[in-house]
């Protein structure tokens, strides 16, 4: 059993359990409410002007063709030095992952009409005996169905290292309202869907880690010193910047 980093405790009550028997059975469980709605009008906004300024050079990551894409959103604002130990967020994480699991990404995408279909992929290799090594949270800034580019995962495929089903058999769409979080085992086969509609679809993925295991993204060498600055040292500590 972990220990919760918040004071209501999360990891003891009947909520928390249900999210790890989810997450144990199926390879996934979704979080409500986890945002509130000015949050999320916020998030609409800031999240818009991060994609319309991107730059892989300075943010990391290659822009994916067929998507709005974002990364480094640690060095985007204040909102989001913190956001990713959100409750439940980081404690289901830590529960996969150990107590001292690191975030590896804080990333957003969002496929554009007719565009975006995903291959059915694990974010990692098949789980090793040791446990699971990655962990994921969609965290959806808009309504999400089938009709604008939902998330659509295997149920149960953590469990196995089958490759991903020609036919799609087996796949859910995870249809779930702004706010929400899906919180993954990211061995499980998962990808974004095509978005038919061209509806907004704005997710965005606290990717986390083992610690001592490479960052998606290299938190030390993408923070500006300024941020580094004054990120509490809870945060420094869950985004590695002082380990060896
Ligand atoms: O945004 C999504 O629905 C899933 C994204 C994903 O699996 C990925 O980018 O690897």
């Amino acid at each position: 059993m972990t220990q919760s980093l918040n004071s209501k405790s999360p990891t003891a009550d009947a909520a928390f359990q249900n999210h790890i028997q989810n997450l144990e059975e199926n390879g996934f469980t979704i979080a409500s409410n986890v945002l509130t709605e000015d949050e999320l009008r916020f998030l609409r906004g800031a999240i818009d002007s991060i994609y319309a300024t991107y730059d892989p050079e300075r943010d990391g990551l290659r822009k994916v063709e067929g998507y709005h894409f974002a990364s480094n959103l640690v060095n985007k604002g204040a909102f989001f030095e913190s956001i990713f130990l959100r409750s439940p967020v980081y404690d289901l994480a830590r529960h996969l992952l150990g107590e001292d699991c690191i975030l590896s990404s804080l990333n957003s995408l969002e496929p554009l009409k007719n565009q975006g279909n995903q291959g059915l992929h694990r974010d990692g290799p098949p789980v090793p005996d040791t446990g699971p090594i990655v962990a994921n949270s969609l965290w959806a800034i808009d309504d999400m169905s089938k009709a604008n580019g939902a998330t659509r995962l295997v149920p149960g495929s953590h469990k196995t290292d089958a490759p991903p089903p020609d036919d799609e058999a087996g796949v859910v769409y995870a249809k779930i309202p702004a706010g929400s979080v899906i919180i993954i085992n990211a061995h499980i086969l998962h990808g974004a869907s095509a978005n038919p509609s061209g509806r907004r679809r704005r997710v965005m993925h606290g990717y986390f880690t083992r610690r001592g295991l490479p960052q998606q993204l290299e938190q030390r060498k993408y923070l500006s010193p300024e941020v580094q600055d004054r990120l509490s040292p809870l945060v420094r500590n869950v985004l590695a910047l002082d380990d060896d």
